[in-house]
């Protein structure tokens, strides 16, 4: 049986809970992580030493790193469509993964903890503002990507969506206005974004409220 530990607030676990959903994956989830606890015990450790979530247990084999855990899940059910096997379309995939983790989520970083995670007291208007500002600029690389194309890889939805989707989601919903911020305008990234929003899995475990 298949386990996913994590909690559903989190954009990491988001990915995971998105793609069993999306490929229809049996599977157990457990929550565990921030406010819920339970990755500081030794049982926990053992799986994952980093005490993060998420985290995959598939009988005694378990595994961290929430893209690696997608394409583990990819391999393992021959989801070629959301992970292609030919090595270019492959890399393709690959890159914008990688883009997530490196650049897409460190700069949405502040402005997402900022609002949702600080009391108000305690927030930076101008980081909050400084995080949006920078992360349009990130996704302006999205947006001219998608000027040829529905999604980032072409004409299927792959992993690549998979691993932003849930920071484009957060992006648009943030309440950027009690900082003083109002994010510019990328069509193309909200239209993808809406693309999204129809499919039932992405509804389920990506639009939930921002907390
Ligand atoms: N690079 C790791 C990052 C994992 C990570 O930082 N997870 C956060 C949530 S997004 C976490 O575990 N925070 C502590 C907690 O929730 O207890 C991954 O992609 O899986």
């Amino acid at each position: 049986m298949l386990t996913i530990w994590g909690r559903g607030t989190s954009s990491n676990v988001q990915k995971v809970l998105w793609l069993v959903e999306e490929a229809g994956i049996a599977h157990r989830h457990v929550v565990v992580g921030g406010p819920f606890g339970g990755t500081r015990t030794p049982e926990y450790l053992a799986m994952n030493p980093n005490s993060l979530v998420p985290t995959l247990q598939e009988d005694d084999f378990t595994l961290w790193e929430s893209n690696t855990i997608c394409r583990y899940l990819a391999n393992r059910h021959g989801l070629h469509t959301l992970y292609p096997t030919d090595w270019r379309a492959r890399a393709d995939v690959e890159r914008w993964m990688d883009w997530g983790q490196s650049l897409l989520a460190p700069s949405l970083h502040a402005g997402f903890w900022g609002l949702i995670r600080t009391a108000p007291a305690d927030q930076d208007p101008a980081a909050i503002r400084a995080s949006g500002e920078k992360t349009a600029t990130v996704l302006g690389v999205v947006e001219a990507r998608l000027a040829d194309r529905p999604w980032l890889c072409g004409d299927d939805l792959t992993l690549a969506e998979i691993a932003l989707g849930m920071h484009v989601y957060r992006w648009l919903h943030l309440p950027w206005s009690r900082a003083g911020h109002t994010p510019v305008s990328l069509p193309r990234v909200t239209d993808w974004h809406a693309r999204l929003a129809q499919r039932p899995a992405f509804r389920k475990v990506v639009m939930i409220d921002i907390v």
